[in-house]
């Protein structure tokens, strides 16, 4: 049971793809499972409640087929009795509003043509009925005609587990929760370059553990740019298309100092962060250098369950991000970030913390000033624990992408020596592009088989 999201979620996945890459992420992680038994920690346990497992939200699967349909005309419904037994049902309005036709849509697009000031919300229907193909065929009152797909209506079933089972298909929000027994999934380099199978088993681990290591890629600039073009295109920001982490005469970002990096995300001070990181070791110090991440959303959920006050201060309370400089070209940005961001149903969505650029400019009535630091405490204190932190050493060629929305990273202090400078390229993606280039390749992985 507790093997939960990545046994049964994305290893089946990873299973259907052959590639040497992402066996080597899967036994990344199935290194960690234990013969028999419950964990010790909720490592493989579902991060967000209430979400359902991808092992229960497969693909869709051919052969749903109608047995019978018929119009409710008082409740404006149209239901659908499946082969299994099942029924579905589907209001007038959103049939009308989802006609499939060439006049209604636009194929080449796939994008609705109908107009609002079309579409009668409170429409009735003339005939529902079952063709010889197992389709479904409407009439409307104006004698418009639509025909719809057994398996495209199966699909939209508007009830609970059949919208969550389709929502978590498109957005795969399940999350593998982890802590410092974390073996980071590794793949090659190049093989995600060059085969979409493991190209897709390394954008679903970065989406469901946030954390992927690349191995492999040539020593010098240009790859984090090139591993963005495998997805789509990179973010650019005040500090460049690609920016050089380095120890740099008068820093623009602490960053490129050879002093420690607290755990953080990149970025609070954009009010829309980068969602995800690449950074690419070209030249590692010879002392110091190491770099650390925290599961932030499993972090936040610990917080909770110890210290709600302190979740409560950090999930509600707005906090100044601030940074000022010139790069890419001059900037002076302000922004208003919560340190924990959760969704309407109280998910933890997104983590914005970076110490370095948190503002002096604190809007807070001052008795809420005490509480929220005794809060932010907690929650690093938490982050900092040992069992909860994942350390390892960059070397030349390895790349690490992370999800920027989840974990914070940090990095200790190094010797900065002119005659072995270390540096680092690094890139930023949104995860729209991963997402869009994560479906796509399971789609192509999938028809494959
Ligand atoms: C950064 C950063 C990590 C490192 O540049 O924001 O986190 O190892 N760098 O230098
Ligand atoms: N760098 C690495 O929030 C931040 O300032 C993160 C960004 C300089 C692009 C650092
Ligand atoms: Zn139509
Ligand atoms: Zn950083």
């Amino acid at each position: 049971m507790w093997m939960g999201t990545f046994a049964r979620v994305a290893l089946p996945a990873l299973q259907r793809s052959g590639s040497a890459a992402a066996q080597q992420v899967l036994r990344a992680v199935y290194r960690r499972l234990p013969a028999a038994g419950p964990p010790s920690s909720c490592m493989f346990a579902v991060h967000h409640r209430g979400h359902q497992t991808l092992g229960s939200a497969p693909l869709p699967v051919a052969g749903h087929s109608v047995r019978h349909v018929r119009a409710l005309d008082e409740e404006r419904l149209m239901e659908v009795e499946w082969e299994d037994g099942g029924h579905s049902m589907y209001p007038f309005t959103w049939l009308r509003d989802n006609c499939q036709c060439p006049l209604c849509t636009l194929e080449s697009a796939q994008a609705r043509l109908l107009l609002m000031s079309e579409l009668d919300v409170h429409t009735g229907v003339d005939v529902v009925e079952l063709t010889n193909d197992n389709k479904v065929s409407i009439v409307w009152p104006d004698q418009h005609i639509s025909v719809f797909d057994a398996e495209w209506l199966k699909k939209r079933c508007f009830s609970p587990t059949a919208r969550q089972a389709l929502q978590e298909e498109l957005f795969l929000n399940e999350r593998y929760c982890w802590d410092s027994n974390l073996r980071i999934p590794t793949a090659d380099y190049h093989e995600v370059l060059h085969d979409d199978k493991a190209a897709f088993a390394w954008l679903l681990a970065l989406r469901r553990v946030g954390i992927v290591y690349l191995k492999g890629a040539p020593v010098e600039q240009g790859q984090v740019a090139r591993l963005a073009e495998r997805i789509g295109y990179l973010r650019l920001t005040f500090y460049g298309h690609t920016w050089q982490v380095q120890d740099k005469p008068m820093a623009n970002n602490v960053a490129y100092t050879s002093g420690k990096l607290s755990l953080h995300t990149d970025y609070p001070a954009l009010h829309f962060a980068p969602g995800v990181q690449f950074l690419h070791c070209i030249n590692q110090a010879v002392e110091g250098g190491e770099s650390e991440v925290v599961d932030g959303f499993h972090m936040a959920e610990k917080l909770q369950r110890e210290d709600p006050e302190a979740f409560r201060a950090l999930s509600s309370l707005l906090v100044d991000f601030t940074d000022t400089g010139t790069d890419y070209c001059d900037f002076m940005l302000q922004s208003k970030k919560c340190i924990i961001d959760v969704d309407s149903e109280g998910r933890v969505v997104r983590i914005n913390y970076n110490n370095a650029t948190r503002n002096s400019v604190l809007d807070l009535p001052v008795h809420q000033v005490q509480p929220f630091y005794r809060a932010l405490k907690a929650y690093v204190q938490i982050m900092n624990r040992p069992e909860n932190v994942v350390t390892y050493t960059m070397e030349p060629g390895d790349i690490v992408t992370f999800d920027n929305w989840r974990l914070l990273h940090g990095r200790r202090s190094y010797e900065s020596r002119p005659d072995r400078l270390r540096h680092l390229e690094g890139a930023y993606l949104d995860w729209d592009e991963v997402m869009s280039r994560l479906r796509i390749l399971r789609k192509a992985v999938h028809e494959d088989v």
